[in-house]
């Protein structure tokens, strides 16, 4: 059992992730059953969840001729243009039903400002904007983070990253993972996760070691 100092962050295990949901990562519900195995070893379990409204600006239906996995420039920076998805309070919102992670202590729900989006569990796509979890896990005496979820290249490297710019060490839990992989986003992420010191593992790993 890994105890206080370290907790699971669980990011967007949630429906619209999922094979047939609107925003699919492939293989996205294979991570559930080695979530649900690493849960059950962490007695500080941290959720997220994505959370937008229906008219949020990452949604490529909002911009007139855009489609989806198109790029555009929106006053923060650069931002992916994504299919309909995790509208607050939806099916498709909802974490999924196979999650056994009834222990988690805090869920996280991020993206809910309609002009800025945040892959990250830590700071908006603004970069400037808390979500308060740094000071949470601070206050609760963390100093480790380990990441796993969906999607690897988006919200899990993200939420990694901040992590560590935060402090905390960091693993990210590889085979706990599932990629959306956008014009090579997968290795992109692999090379900042490696540059920034953010630690890479399988679950055998983590469970071996505990
Ligand atoms: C995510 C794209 C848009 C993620 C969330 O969870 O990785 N990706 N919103
Ligand atoms: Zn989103």
């Amino acid at each position: 059992m890994k105890g206080s100092q370290n907790v699971l962050l669980v990011v967007d295990v949630q429906n619209d992730f999922m094979p047939g949901g609107t925003l699919a990562v492939p293989h996205g519900d294979e991570v559930v059953p080695i979530v649900n195995r690493l849960a059950a070893e962490f007695e500080h379990v941290v959720l997220t969840q994505d959370w937008h409204p229906r008219d949020h600006l990452s949604f490529a239906a909002h911009h007139a001729g855009r489609q989806p996995f198109e790029t555009m420039t929106l006053p923060y920076g650069e931002q992916v243009l994504w299919p309909v998805h995790c509208v607050q309070g939806t099916t498709g919102a909802a974490l999924h039903a196979g999650l056994e992670a009834g222990h988690a202590r805090l869920v996280i729900r991020k993206g809910y400002r309609r002009e800025v989006d945040s892959y990250s569990a830590f700071v908006e796509a603004d970069r400037q904007t808390g979500t308060g979890l740094t000071g949470y896990l601070r206050e609760h005496g963390v100093t480790r983070v380990w990441c796993c979820g969906l999607a690897t290249d988006y919200c899990v490297a993200w939420s990694a990253l901040d992590a560590r710019a935060a402090g905390f060490d960091v693993v990210v839990i590889e085979d706990a993972c599932r990629a959306i992989d956008l014009d090579g986003s997968l290795d992109r992420a692999r090379e900042q996760l490696d540059a920034a010191g953010v630690v890479r593992m399988n679950a055998e790993q983590v469970l071996a070691g505990r």
